[in-house]
C-alpha cells in the first residue's frame, strides 16, 4: 500500500488515473492541482475521502511541493499546460508550469528520496511525413515544434539529468493522443462531439490530412501503473495503441456515429506549425512490461466517448461557450465548407 502524490489530477488524464488507482489498488492518492481553466473538480466527485484528498495549489509553489512530496511515497507528475493552440497564443504559463514546475518537483524528490514518474508526450519527437513507414521509438531524437511540445521536451530532459546527476529514482513515459471521458472541450474530439450536440458544425484545421495516433485514456493509465510496478529506474517508455487515424476520418466518424451527414463540417484556419503525423512504436513497453491496450477498436471507443458526452452535459456545458469564444478571439475563421471542396 503506497501513498501517491498525483499532480494535475483534476485534469483529463490525471482524474481518470486517480479513479483507476482507487478502484484497482489499495493505494491512497493526494491530488495537487492549481485548478486552472483546464481542471474540473467534478471529475473527482464521489471519491472515498479516506483514501483521496485534493490540495489546491501549484507545482511551482516550492514550500507546498516540498511539504507534500515529503509525506508521500511516489510522485506521478501529470500537471501541465497541455493545449498546443493556447501555447501559440501565450507561451508564458507553459514555460512556468511545464519547466519550472517540473524543476520544483525534481528538487523535492531529490531532497526526500522519493520515486518519481514523469508523464510526457510523443510530441517531443516532432512529426513524421504521412508516407513515412517510421514510427517514434525511445531512441528517436527530440525535435519539438510548438511552445507546448518544447516545454514538455525540456521537462523530460530535466528528468533525465536529475536521474543521471543526482540519482533521482525517475521514469518517463511519452504517450500519443488520448481520448475518453473527462477531456476538456478545447481538445479535438470533445470539441467536435459537443459542437454537434450544440448544433454547430465540426471544425477541421486545414485540409484535415494530419494524423494522430489515438489511445484510450484507460490504456494510457494502465501502462503508467505497469511502469510504477516494474519499470526500470532511468528508463523511458513510449505508450501507444497502434491507433493512427487522420483528423478528417475522425470528424467523419463522429458525424456518422451521431447520425449526421459525413460532410457536415467546416474547414477552418490551420494551426501554425501544425505537426503532420505522430506514430508510436510501443514494442519496449509491450515486451519488457507485458502491457497491451484493451481498447483496440477506435470506432467502438469513440462511440462510448460520444455517449459519455451526451450523458454528462452538466460536466462540459458550463465551459463550452467560453472555449469557443477563445477560439474566435484567436482568429479562427471558416476557410471553406467541406461540401464545396
Ligand atoms: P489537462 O489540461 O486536461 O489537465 C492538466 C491539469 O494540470 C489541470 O487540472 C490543471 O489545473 C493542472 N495544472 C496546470 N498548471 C498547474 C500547476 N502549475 N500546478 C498544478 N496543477 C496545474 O491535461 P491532460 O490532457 O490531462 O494531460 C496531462 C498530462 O499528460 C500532461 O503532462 C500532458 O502533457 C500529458 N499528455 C497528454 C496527452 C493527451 O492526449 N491529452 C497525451 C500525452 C501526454
Ligand atoms: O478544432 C480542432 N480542429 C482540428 O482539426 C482542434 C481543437 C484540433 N484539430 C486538430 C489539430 C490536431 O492535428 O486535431 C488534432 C488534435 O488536436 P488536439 O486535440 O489539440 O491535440 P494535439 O495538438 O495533437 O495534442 C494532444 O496530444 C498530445 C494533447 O493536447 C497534448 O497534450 C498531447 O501532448
Amino acid at each position: 500500500m503506497s501513498s501517491l502524490l498525483c499532480t494535475g489530477g483534476a485534469g483529463f488524464i490525471g482524474s481518470n488515473f486517480v479513479r483507476m488507482v482507487l478502484a484497482e489498488t489499495d493505494d491512497s492518492v493526494t491530488v495537487l492541482d492549481a485548478l486552472t481553466y483546464a481542471s474540473n473538480t467534478a471529475s473527482l466527485d464521489g471519491l472515498d475521502p479516506h483514501r483521496f484528498q485534493l490540495v489546491p495549489g501549484s507545482v511551482c509553489d516550492h514550500d507546498l511541493v516540498d511539504e507534500l512530496v515529503a509525506r508521500h511515497d511516489i510522485v506521478v507528475h501529470f500537471a501541465a499546460e497541455s493545449h498546443n493552440d493556447n501555447s501559440l497564443a501565450d507561451p508564458s504559463p507553459f514555460v512556468k508550469t511545464n519547466l519550472v514546475g517540473t524543476y520544483e518537483l525534481l528538487e523535492a524528490v531529490r531532497r526526500h528520496g522519493k520515486r518519481y514518474h514523469h508523464i510526457s508526450t510523443d510530441e517531443v519527437y516532432g512529426d513524421l511525413e504521412l508516407d513515412d513507414p517510421a514510427r517514434f521509438t525511445e531512441s528517436t531524437p527530440y525535435n519539438p515544434s510548438s511552445p507546448y511540445s518544447s516545454t514538455k521536451a525540456g521537462s523530460d530532459l530535466l528528468v533525465r539529468a536529475w536521474v543521471r546527476s543526482f540519482g533521482v529514482q525517475g521514469t518517463i513515459s511519452n504517450c500519443s493522443n488520448n481520448y475518453g471521458p473527462y477531456q476538456h472541450v478545447e481538445k479535438f474530439i470533445p470539441r467536435q462531439i459537443t459542437n454537434v450536440l450544440t448544433g454547430v458544425r465540426p471544425r477541421l484545421y486545414g485540409a484535415g490530412a494530419n494524423v494522430r495516433d489515438w489511445i484510450h485514456v484507460a490504456d494510457h493509465n494502465a501502462a503508467v501503473l505497469r511502469i510504477l510496478e516494474d519499470g526500470a529506474i532511468g528508463e523511458t517508455y513510449l505508450i501507444g495503441a497502434d491507433g493512427e487515424v487522420s483528423n478528417r476520418t475522425v470528424v467523419e466518424l463522429i458525424l456518422d456515429l451521431m447520425g449526421q451527414p459525413a460532410d457536415a463540417y467546416d474547414h477552418v484556419t490551420d494551426r501554425a506549425g501544425h505537426d503532420l503525423r505522430y506514430a508510436i512504436d510501443s514494442t519496449k513497453l509491450r515486451t519488457e512490461l507485458g502491457w497491451r491496450p484493451s481498447y483496440r477498436d477506435f470506432e467502438a471507443g469513440l462511440a462510448a466517448t460520444i455517449d459519455w458526452y451526451r450523458t454528462h452535459e452538466n460536466w462540459w456545458r458550463p465551459v463550452k461557450e467560453a472555449t469557443e469564444a477563445k477560439y474566435a478571439a484567436a482568429g479562427e475563421t471558416t476557410t471553406s465548407p467541406a461540401a464545396s471542396r
